[in-house]
């Protein structure tokens, strides 16, 4: 049996971890012989909410889960960790700015950063759910000085399996056909879905589909998906966005089957320059992730991740003055 492996999750009381945490218990994101030590953390006045989550993960009689730790302190659920997610966030209260909203998970993704940096295992890896996304991400980051800015990451792989479906249902063909798609930018409605470089069962997505399609149904579609999720559950989403981050930490530790979306530190490739958390193809082996270089980039696609990159800065110059 292989040593066990500790896996913080925040905002574990809430409802996208009530299927997270189980997929996890049950070995979905490392495998069926990987051991977990689950690290639970909560606010304060989630805490009885969270003992019953952890009554309820008891009683599956997990055979991989080592222990559970339940606490309201970061530097506790953080201990040693060698995967974080990081699914609490402050949702949009009533009458909130846009910038009320990015100060307020500003303020928990410091501490949670500074937590990780002094307390987490120096291999650890790290994927940002709660949103805003990308901007949670570099704010952990850059509150985590000791740790390399690749370790942290956000989740852009809700819209990359969304992206994949919508096209596999399009053309009448199974998601696994669907190769090489591309979600660009920023975890929000200015997200560019790229079909340039994607096929389906051999055959260029754009051989398959009308352009009008393309740019007016499938984009505005996958960017708005959430949204529509919302309007017909009532809820945001839950199970799917469990299922997007079980399959971006399983992909990052065990290699991926082809291209994924990943949220990573722009480092100058596509004209992005370094400073914010963009989504670029990338693809996983040997537990890293490596971006893919040379894709052509035509002036259409080109002008969707400006405007998406743009909306990054600008996320980023709202909370410059906690980036630590
Ligand atoms: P819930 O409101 O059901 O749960 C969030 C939980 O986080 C609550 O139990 C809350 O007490 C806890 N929490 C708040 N602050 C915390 C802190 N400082 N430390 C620890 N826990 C804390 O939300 P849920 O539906 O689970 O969604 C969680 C986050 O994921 C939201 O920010 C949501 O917007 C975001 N999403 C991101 C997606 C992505 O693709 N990146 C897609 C799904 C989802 O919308």
């Amino acid at each position: 049996m292989k040593d066990p492996v500790r896996i913080a999750i925040t905002g574990a009381a809430g409802q996208i971890s009530y299927s997270l945490a189980f997929r996890i218990a049950a070995g979905d994101m490392l495998g069926p012989d990987q051991p977990v030590i689950l690290q639970l953390l909560e606010i304060t006045p989630a805490m009885d909410a969270l003992q019953g989550v952890v009554m309820e993960l008891n009683d599956c009689a997990f055979p991989l889960v080592q222990e559970i730790v339940a606490t309201d302190d970061p530097n506790v659920a953080f201990k040693d960790a060698d995967f974080a997610l990081l699914v609490g966030a402050r949702p949009r209260g009533p009458g909130m700015e846009r910038k009320d909203l990015l100060e307020a998970n500003a303020a928990i993704f410091s501490v949670q950063g500074k937590a990780i940096n002094d307390h987490a295992s120096r291999d650890i890896r790290v994927l940002v759910v709660g949103n805003p996304a990308n901007t949670n991400a570099l704010i952990a980051s850059c509150n985590a000085p000791d740790l390399d800015p690749g370790q942290f990451t956000a989740m852009m792989r809700l819209d990359h399996n969304r992206a994949k479906s919508q096209l596999a249902e399009k053309t009448g063909k199974h998601v696994t056909d669907v190769e090489k798609m591309i979600v660009w930018g920023n975890h929000s409605a200015t997200q560019y879905p790229d079909l340039a470089h994607c096929s389906v069962a051999g055959t260029p997505a754009f051989d398959l589909v009308e352009r009008d399609w393309y740019e007016n149904d499938f984009i505005p579609t996958v960017q708005q998906r959430g949204a529509a999720i919302i309007k017909a559950r009532g809820a945001s989403s839950a199970a799917s966005a469990a299922s997007a981050a079980i399959d971006h930490m399983r992909d990052w530790a065990l290699g991926s089957d082809g291209i994924v979306s990943m949220g990573i530190p722009s480092d100058g490739s596509y004209g992005v320059e370094p400073g914010i958390m963009f989504s670029y193809p990338v693809i996983c082996k040997d537990g890293k992730y490596e971006i893919v270089q040379g894709l052509a980039v035509d002036a259409f696609s080109q002008d969707r991740m400006k405007a998406t990159e743009q909306e990054l800065r600008e996320e980023r110059a709202a909370v410059e003055h906690l980036l630590g």
